[in-house]
């Protein structure tokens, strides 16, 4: 495993890292290899007296296979990591297991803003909380996230769940994550956004279950008299 990379603090974690190791051992070899015998052909080849370059003009077999096999490799070693991937890919981008906490991720210049449904469950209400660079999610549990752009192309990037993804102006995107371990992770903006980009920093909290529920209860408004209280069935 690759161990300059942040501690991996996610349930598919696991699998991003696997796929990108397999990446980057094959380019690796590949790059080393072909560096090397590139390295060899130009010292090797080198200009010298009395000798005249050879003008290869790409027609026969001979010469033809020299294109022809490495594309086939590089072809091969694509659909062969496609194939690897496959799976964890569906698992982090396509099936969503159900269940857990929503929020609601905005993208603007120059701040992340989260919003939660508030004690009635709902968005789109009068009692939803909204807080600018401040995520919080309980351990352990899904994290269903609704990620759009106020303006500009963002990337919503927490390198310790190992999720990135783009967000968009004028389209809702979904994406999932369960984070196994308390504590305090950056979330960063992985996409280019204008002069402040730099400072579109937030942070994840990942609470034990009982102290999200304690910070539900102090930071969202209390339920109003009469009305049904949606917070507990926020952490199951
Ligand atoms: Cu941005």
């Amino acid at each position: 495993m690759l161990r300059w990379f942040p501690e991996n603090i996610s349930t598919y974690g696991g699998d991003i890292d696997w796929m990108f190791s397999l990446v980057y051992y094959i380019v690796g070899f590949w790059f080393l290899l072909t560096e090397g015998v590139l390295l060899y052909c130009v010292v090797r080849y080198r200009r010298q007296p009395g000798r005249a370059a050879t003008y290869v003009r790409g027609q026969r077999f001979s010469e033809l296979a020299w294109v022809l096999v490495p594309a086939a490799i590089v072809l091969a070693l694509d659909l062969g990591i496609d194939a690897a991937g496959g799976p964890a890919w569906a698992r982090v981008k396509e099936h969503a297991p159900p269940g857990g906490v929503e929020v609601h991720t905005t993208g603007k210049q120059f701040n992340w803003e989260f919003t939660y449904p508030g004690p009635d469950g709902v968005f789109g209400t009068a009692d939803d909380v909204t807080m600018d660079n401040e995520l919080h999610v309980p351990a352990g549990q899904n994290v269903h996230l609704t990620l759009t752009s106020k303006d500009v192309i963002h990337s919503f990037f927490i390198p310790n769940v190992r999720l990135k993804q783009d967000v968009l102006p004028g389209r809702t995107i979904k994406a999932w994550f369960n984070a196994t371990k308390p504590g305090r992770y950056e979330i960063a903006c992985a996409e280019l956004c204008g002069f402040g980009h730099y400072n579109m920093r937030a942070f994840l909290t990942v609470h034990e279950p009982a102290d999200y529920q304690r910070w539900v209860e102090t930071q969202w408004p209390p339920a109003p008299a009469g009305a049904g209280d949606a917070r507990p069935s926020t952490v199951q």
